[in-house]
């Protein structure tokens, strides 16, 4: 049976929430209060040039909560920052089979940013829904690395 969290909401797409994305300032010292709140120590950094960001990912659970820190001034997350100040920036959502997932969501009118999928951290394929498709909430898809 399928655990929480986990959840086939149509034929051929298992869904899971792979992380939660919080847009930080400072990764190292939001780093150091994050393993503190959480109680984890494991924790994997990376840059994503294609994003123009520095990640954290820290395990919590069946999930992990992901802190971005911008790498310039023209990545969505400074953008973020600067407009809306630091905190929830994205929920990401983990499906079989990206290229299906775009098709239906563009077939029911939602706004896919990226067409085509890109390449995201931990050899992820990435997509993201615009926040005015998801009464307010930038959604993000991924297919993980076979
Ligand atoms: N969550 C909710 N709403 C958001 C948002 C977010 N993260 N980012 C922007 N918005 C809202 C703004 O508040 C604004 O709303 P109002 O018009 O009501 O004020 C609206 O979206 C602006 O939309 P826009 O003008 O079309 O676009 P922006 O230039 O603000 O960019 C977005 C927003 C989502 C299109 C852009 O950030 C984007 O393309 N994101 C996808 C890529 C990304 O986020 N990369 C960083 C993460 C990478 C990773 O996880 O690896």
């Amino acid at each position: 049976m399928a655990s929480i969290g986990h959840q086939r909401i149509s034929k051929g797409i298992e869904m899971k929430v792979d992380h939660i994305g919080i847009a930080v300032k400072d990764l190292q010292d939001t780093l150091n209060l994050y393993k503190k709140i959480l109680d984890n120590s494991e924790v994997q950094i990376e840059e994503v040039p294609t994003e123009k960001v520095r990640v954290a990912m820290i395990p919590l659970g069946d999930t992990r909560i992901e802190l971005l820190e911008p790498m310039s001034d023209e990545s969505a997350i400074a953008k973020f920052i600067k407009e809306k100040g630091e905190g929830v920036h994205h929920i990401t959502v983990a499906v079989e089979d990206i290229k299906a997932s775009i098709g239906k969501l563009s077939a029911e009118g939602l706004r896919v940013l990226y067409p085509e999928p890109r390449p995201g951290s931990h050899g992820k394929m990435i997509t993201f829904v615009h926040p005015k498709s998801t009464r307010g909430v930038l959604l993000e898809l991924c297919q993980l690395p076979k």
